[in-house]
């Protein structure tokens, strides 16, 4: 693929955006490729996925040098949009974002619609929408006012300051921040410890997580229940009590 990179190691599928000449900005054709490296994600084989960006960047969001981007067809550019998004939050198994250097806009949409960020201490978070006189978009006023509340998105989206690493982490942005050069192995090592967990009920905590933005305590508890029947029939839930009584570490197979 021209604007993407795949490669599998292990049972961890590694996503990278490449255009690095323009900080991995978005434009179709990397969505299109984006969203195809997404449905090879679903292979049984692949068991956690990691996004990251080429070069000093994760992205800066859409493309504003392409050509058109002023007559955009908002409706068809937004649809290919949406379907990442959707890809990311309905693929059932854990998904990690290496963010080096600045992630904004639809950019940072993205990374929000990972399970886990991991950033470099100079990592910076810009909204970036209302700079351009754009409302959010890609999720974010989903993602974001869930992650950091109400207070801070309305800021964070209206005045779009440039969010250090170590405010992102305050605001519950960054599960971990670590030098620069070492964003790539950390959110690495991350992946492929939860590719060696119980993935399908990763998946199912994923599931459980995103519905219970939309749902009152009952629905809750009825659709806790139900999940918890499959993850009880599931052989890594068989696994994990037998290494539990035979004191030993578990061997999950993602089933
Ligand atoms: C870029 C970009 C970029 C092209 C840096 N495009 N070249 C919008 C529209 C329609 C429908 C769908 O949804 C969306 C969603 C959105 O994502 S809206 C938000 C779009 N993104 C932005 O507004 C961010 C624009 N970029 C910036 O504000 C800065 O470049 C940031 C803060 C990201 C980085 O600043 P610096 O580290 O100072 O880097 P730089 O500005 O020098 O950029 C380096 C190069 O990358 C430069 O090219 P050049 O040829 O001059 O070296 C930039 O022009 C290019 N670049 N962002 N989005």
């Amino acid at each position: 693929m021209a604007t993407i990179e795949t490669h599998v190691s292990g049972s961890v599928l590694t996503i990278e955006l490449n255009r690095p000449a323009r900080l991995n900005a978005l434009n179709a054709a990397l969505l299109e490729e984006l969203s195809e490296a997404l449905s090879a994600a679903e292979d049984p084989a692949v068991r956690a996925v990691l996004l990251t960006g080429r070069g000093g960047a994760f992205s800066a969001g859409q493309d504003l040098q392409e050509a058109g981007v002023g007559e955009l067809d908002y409706q068809e550019h937004l649809g290919r949009y949406n379907r990442v998004v959707l890809q990311l939050r309905r693929l059932p198994k854990p998904v990690v974002a290496a963010v080096r250097g600045v992630a904004a806009g639809a950019g940072l949409a993205l990374a929000l619609a990972c399970d886990l960020r991991v950033l470099g201490r100079d990592t910076r978070l810009i909204t970036a929408f209302a700079r351009i006189a754009l409302v959010p978009d890609s999720g974010m006023t989903y993602t974001l006012p869930r992650t950091v509340g109400w207070g801070r998105a309305f800021e964070l989206l209206a005045l779009s300051p440039e969010l250090s690493a170590e405010e992102a982490q305050r605001y519950g942005l960054a599960n971990r921040v670590v030098d620069e050069e070492r964003v790539f192995e950390e959110a690495s090592a991350l992946a492929a410890r939860l590719a060696e967990g119980p993935t399908r009920v990763f998946g199912l905590i994923k599931h459980a997580l995103d519905e219970s933005a939309r749902l009152g305590l009952e629905e809750v508890l009825e659709l806790e229940a139900q999940l918890q029947k499959l993850a009880g029939e599931g052989a890594d839930h068989e696994e994990g009590v037998r290494a539990f009584l035979e004191k030993r570490a578990p061997r999950f197979a993602g089933r």
